[in-house]
């Protein structure tokens, strides 16, 4: 077609312990959906100290990934797939930066900056590249959403 609309891309979006225990859903999904994306999966976990390592792999010589597990698996997790043309970049600008403080000040509208408390308890997660969003996807939905390879088959 001569105006081809941009493709639809995916992205893994989370809103973690402190998030759902703040009663933030409704006004994060929101956001979410005034900003142009589609929810299209979701699910409610709690997430155990194996999940957590796994998930946030990269991280596990960091000084802060012990706090990082009890965070995590403080309470359940709201895991959703997000749809959109330039989800990903788009969804990680929602978010704002890492630390919330910093994100108070610098994106003061940004969904850390709305309800996060610092840099460990920052409410939200974002996928951070095409390749993330797809081992994230796979993690959570691999055997239910088709066209992503399971996790543990990567
Ligand atoms: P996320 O992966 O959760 O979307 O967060 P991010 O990319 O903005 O930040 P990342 O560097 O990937 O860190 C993952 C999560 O670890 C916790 N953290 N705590 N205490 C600390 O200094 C510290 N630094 C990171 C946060 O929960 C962060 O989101
Ligand atoms: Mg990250």
């Amino acid at each position: 077609p001569r105006h081809a609309a941009k493709e639809k891309e995916k992205t893994l979006a989370m809103i973690k312990p402190d998030g759902l225990s703040g009663n933030y859903t409704e006004k994060i999904k929101k956001v979410i959906l005034e900003s142009g994306f589609d929810i299209i999966w979701e699910m409610i976990v709690q997430l155990d100290a194996e999940n957590v390592t796994l998930f946030y792999a990269e991280h596990s010589k960091k000084s802060f990934f012990p706090g990082l597990i009890e965070y995590m698996t403080s309470g359940p997790v709201l895991i959703m797939v997000l749809e959109k043309p330039n989800a990903i970049s788009d969804w990680r600008a929602l978010i704002g930066p890492t630390d919330s403080r910093k994100a108070k000040v610098s994106h003061p509208n940004s969904i850390r900056a709305m309800c996060g408390l610092d840099s460990a308890r920052n409410c939200v997660h974002g996928s951070d590249s095409p390749p993330s969003a797809a081992r994230e996807i796979s993690f959570f939905f691999g055997d239910i959403l088709p066209g992503f390879v399971k996790h543990d088959e990567l």
